[in-house]
């Protein structure tokens, strides 16, 4: 049997190295789009990088392929090239606090990158499916208490705006021209290959520096913000299954259950043995550990945005119904899964 090719942009990410080992496993021919740096930022998929081009002797190995979402050239002559079946677009400017900060460059690179990849696709090969990496950032500060694949969108950052564009752009393409691309709405993800600028990865890794004595505080922003947390590694299978549907669609995945800021501190604490409590008000607030009565926890407002989305809590049950997937991973086990492995890469002055 002829083995299927899949193109997955933004290799190097979270998501990217997840899917990645996934789609080996099943057997995929996988070709990955690399950004050209000064530095490595292979850390997350070096373990299963081919160091041939050639597909043959890159067996159950990722085939690099240098590339960026900003030039349209670039994706044409990559699909022109190897033909892939399926294309996962994960490439993105991912933080919303960044793009306050870069809102142009994160517009080209978040909303128009989709549409360079989706005209790709229309001219060059149309029987491609296609997924889109879509975000409940989307949804902002919604009048809906959780959010679905019906609850009206209200974008409140750059971030957001260009993925609701990115998001639209996919059905256009499935609506105007018939090509399977569907869109995966995902709630906040995470993992030990988290970024290290992400709420949850700074709060395990900067627990566990305060613990080693290597800093005194950990800096935070808003502790009151509510995401609903999912476990990365499972997300990605979803994005598969979703590209063997018979037909395209719009998906929303998360967990339905939903924590703060604060209550990550305070599971994290707990898996280090911290007893965190809170004293004071706004930024004068302070996290300080119980047991030695050391404060541990400090607000800096240059972690504030200018808009912050304050609570999302996802309704997946379309998904469920769909793909009869449920998610596994608790949010107390996906905080532990991420301190023990922590642990593990910093003995090995590792980040991923
Ligand atoms: P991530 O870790 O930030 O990875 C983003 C990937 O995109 C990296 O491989 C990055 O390459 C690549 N990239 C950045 N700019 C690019 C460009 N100009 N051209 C090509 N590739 C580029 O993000 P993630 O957490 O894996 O998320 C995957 C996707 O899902 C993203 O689109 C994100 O916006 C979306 N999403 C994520 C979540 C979540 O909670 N994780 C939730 C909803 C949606 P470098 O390694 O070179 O930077
Ligand atoms: O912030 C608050 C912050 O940056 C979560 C991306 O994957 O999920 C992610 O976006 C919350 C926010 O993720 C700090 O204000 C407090 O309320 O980890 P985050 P995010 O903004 O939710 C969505 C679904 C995506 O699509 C994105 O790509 O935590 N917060 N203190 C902080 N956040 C950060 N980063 N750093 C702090 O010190």
């Amino acid at each position: 049997m002829t083995k299927k090719r899949a193109l997955i942009i933004g290799i190097t990410g979270q998501d990217g190295s997840y899917l990645a080992e996934f789609l080996i496993k099943k057997n995929y021919i996988v070709h990955g789009m690399v950004r050209r740096s000064s530095m490595p930022n292979t850390q997350r998929i070096d373990h299963i990088l081919s160091t041939s081009r050639d597909e043959e002797s890159s067996n159950k190995k990722i085939i690099r392929e240098y590339g960026d979402l900003s030039s349209s050239e670039n994706i044409q002559n990559i699909i022109r090239r190897i033909k892939p079946d399926e294309i996962y677009n994960l490439g993105a400017q991912s933080h919303v606090k960044v793009s306050f900060e870069i809102p142009e460059y994160t517009y080209d690179i978040v909303a128009v990158g989709p549409l360079r990849v989706l005209e790709a696709i229309k001219n060059i090969k149309p029987n491609i499916k296609y997924l889109q990496a879509s975000s409940s950032e989307m949804f902002g500060n919604s009048e809906n208490n959780i959010q679905n694949e019906n609850t009206q969108f209200n974008p409140e950052s750059p971030y957001a705006s260009a993925k609701t564009l990115g998001y639209w752009t996919t059905r256009n393409y499935r609506d105007n021209f018939k090509i399977f691309a569907s869109n995966v709405i995902m709630f906040n993800h995470e993992s030990p290959r988290r970024g290290l600028n992400f709420v949850t990865k700074k709060i395990v890794r900067g627990l566990i520096e305060v613990k080693n004595k290597k800093r005194k505080y950990l800096y935070l922003g808003n502790l009151n913000a509510k995401r609903d947390w999912g476990y990365a590694k499972e997300y990605c299978e979803v994005m598969w299954k979703m590209l063997q549907l018979k037909k395209a669609d719009d998906f929303v995945i998360a967990t339905n259950t939903h924590y703060s800021v604060r209550d990550f501190v305070e599971a994290a604490g707990k898996e280090l043995n911290f007893e965190i409590i809170w004293k004071g008000k706004g930024t004068k607030e302070v996290g300080i550990d119980k047991k030695t009565n050391k404060t541990v926890i400090k607000i800096d407002p240059y972690y504030f945005r200018p808009n912050d989305v304050q609570s999302l809590l996802g309704d997946a049950s379309k998904l469920y119904k769909a793909i009869k997937w449920k998610p596994k991973t608790s949010f107390k086990k996906l905080v532990k899964i991420m301190v023990d492995k922590e642990i593990e890469l910093i003995k090995n002055h590792k980040i991923y």
